[in-house]
Formats: C-alpha cells, sequence, structure tokens
C-alpha cells in the first residue's frame, strides 16, 4: 500500500484522464468524484475505476470532451443530456440547477439521459442534503439481476440513494445497490478460485451456484428476494425509461473499452424539506434519529464515510500500489 494527499490524487487522476483524451472539465469532474470514493472507502466505485475509464476515453466509447447540456421542459423538471460521456459533469450540472430550483419549486427533479457509471450514488444525493435538500437519486446499469421468477439477468444493480439534510450533523445518507452483495465480491472469488455461499446467484441455466465464474456467467440474486427484484424494476423505470436512455439488459459494461457506450440514465428527485413539512422537518428528523439511536447497538446508516473523511483529513490516504502505479503510468 501507498499513502497520497487527496489533492495530489485528484491532480494526478484528472491528467490521467486528461492524457487519455478528456476536456479538463471533465477530468476535474471525475477525479473529485472518484477519489471521493476512495476517501469514504467505497474503492470500488474509485482509483480502481481510473484505468478503464481512461481506456473508455482513448476508444471513444465515453466522449471525454462532451459537454453535458440542460433543458427544462417544464417548470420543477429538468432534463441533462449526458451526450455520452462521464456521469460526473452532467451530474454536476444537475446538483447545480436543482439546487437553485428546488427551494422555488418545493420539489424538482432532473432525468439525466445517455450517461455512464456514476459511482457512489449516495454522495450525489449527500451533495444536494447539504444544500439544505432532501435528495433521492436512482440510476440503473448493465444487466446483473434477474426479474424474480426467471433465469437471465435483465436490470442492473441499479443504486439507490437517499439523503436528509440535518442542521447540526452531516446529513443521513442511505445507499443501497439492489444485488444480494456487490458483483465485485464474486469477481474476487472467481480470480482467487474460491466458492461463493449459496443463495448470492444462479449460474446461466438458472439454477443456484457457489461458483463464482458461473455466477459471473449467470446472474446475481436481488437482496430481499422478490422485493429487491421489485425495486430493480422500479429503478429501471426511473432511470432508464425516464430518461430515454439504455435499459439494463441493452447496456455495454462500464468496464471494458470496447463496444457502444452504455447510454445509462439517472434520476434525481431534491425536495425542499421545510416548503412540504411546514417548518417541522428539522425536528421531526431528529426525534426520529434519537429514539433510534437510544437502542444499544444502532448507528445511522452512513457512519462509514465519515470515518474515511476523518482520516483523510489528517493528510494522506492509502491506495494500492498496482491501482496508483497503474493511474501514474496514464498520467505521464
Ligand atoms: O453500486 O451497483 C452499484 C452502482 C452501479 C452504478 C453505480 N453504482
Amino acid at each position: 500500500m501507498s499513502f497520497a494527499a487527496p489533492q495530489a490524487l485528484r491532480a494526478l487522476v484528472a491528467r490521467a484522464l486528461e492524457n487519455s483524451g478528456a476536456s479538463s472539465a471533465n477530468a476535474a469532474s471525475v477525479a473529485a468524484a472518484l477519489v471521493a470514493a476512495e476517501i469514504d472507502g467505497q474503492k470500488g466505485h474509485g482509483l480502481a475505476r481510473v484505468a478503464s475509464y481512461a481506456a473508455q476515453a482513448r476508444s471513444g466509447k465515453v466522449d471525454g470532451r462532451a459537454a453535458p447540456r440542460v433543458t427544462q421542459p417544464k417548470p420543477a423538471a429538468l432534463i441533462v443530456d449526458a451526450a455520452q460521456g462521464f456521469a460526473f459533469p452532467a451530474i454536476d450540472l444537475a446538483i447545480e440547477r436543482l439546487t437553485a430550483l428546488a427551494p422555488q419549486t418545493g420539489i424538482a427533479c432532473a432525468a439525466i439521459h445517455h450517461s455512464h457509471h456514476f459511482g457512489v450514488a449516495g454522495r450525489h444525493a449527500e451533495r444536494l442534503a447539504e444544500r439544505g435538500l432532501l435528495a433521492l437519486i436512482v440510476g440503473n446499469s448493465p444487466k446483473a439481476i434477474a426479474p424474480w421468477g426467471g433465469k437471465r439477468a435483465v436490470f442492473g444493480t441499479n443504486p439507490i440513494a437517499f439523503a436528509a439534510p440535518r442542521a447540526k450533523a452531516p446529513p443521513l445518507v442511505i445507499d443501497l445497490s439492489l444485488s444480494k452483495v456487490a458483483r465485485g465480491r464474486i469477481m474476487a472469488a472467481a480470480q482467487k478460485g474460491e466458492k461463493i455461499p449459496q443463495g448470492w446467484a444462479l449460474d446461466k441455466d438458472g439454477n443456484p451456484t457457489t461458483d463464482a465464474k458461473a455466477a459471473l456467467d449467470g446472474a446475481m440474486l436481488p437482496l430481499g428476494d422478490a422485493k429487491g427484484a421489485a425495486l430493480a424494476l422500479m429503478v429501471e423505470i426511473l432511470a432508464a425509461a425516464l430518461t430515454a436512455s439504455h435499459l439494463g439488459f441493452e447496456a455495454s459494461s462500464f468496464f471494458t473499452a470496447e463496444g457502444l457506450p452504455p447510454r445509462v440514465g439517472q434520476f434525481m428527485l431534491a425536495i425542499d424539506p421545510g416548503a412540504l413539512s411546514g417548518g417541522a422537518f428539522a425536528e421531526r428528523l431528529e426525534t426520529l434519529l434519537a429514539a433510534m439511536l437510544a437502542e444499544p447497538g444502532v448507528r445511522l446508516p452512513g457512519e462509514k464515510r465519515l470515518a474515511g473523511r476523518a482520516r483523510a483529513a489528517t493528510g494522506e490516504i492509502e491506495v494500492d500500489d498496482k491501482t496508483l502505479a497503474d493511474i501514474e503510468n496514464l498520467a505521464r
């Protein structure tokens, strides 16, 4: 493991992406998101993505120079066209515009069209909550989960993120992907030749499997069984149908540089909590959280990210040697 300062890492990642054809604005936006994910302990959405993002920018699968465009078809509805570029610049634009709009309209939404991997969904929701808004964000991703009762993957892992502002504490953040476990855990088991527990995945014929390689060719099981599959369906409708984007089973991989752009979508909803609650929101939320915390052993969701940030604030963060070396090569 190596140690590096967040600011230096952001500059390094941005240079790696610019060398691969990204505009400097896009490279800075992507670098900020990936380093933030690394700091928050979400390494699957952090620096490990740089090499594949750079390869996709080089091959043209992602348009690294795309400039997201926003239109406002209805007073409280925004369309942000990511234009087959990276998701983060489009999300940044949506956050900026929703922050201005939602306090005027009470509730506002943004449909991000023709997008890419949007990393840690909870971080985008949290940024809206840091601006005083309640946020709900969903995004679809390439096929991974079968519809309940089916054999073949149709839906993505389709994360759902929610964040609520708090007066005297960082926002409460809830962030969940809908597969029972992250696909990265199955990939890691396959690499090591290890078995996976029963109940994580199906093989390509729809049979439950403990063989990690067979699971990668098959489908992942949703958390909460039929209920999770229903949520994955809901996310496809909000994130892909509503954004005129690719459905999970139509989307190309977020990892490989070959093929057409994934063109997935994201849907973001921002609510002014004061407007809808007549000013009672903060008190009601704190009463609820206090009741939870009165139970011994209870922790609020999302606390892990705060621990990562506290460590990063002391100076340097721990980065995998090979990942860092790959980024340094790309940045030369
Ligand atoms: O956590 O599964 C996930 C995910 C997919 C796209 C963005 N995050």
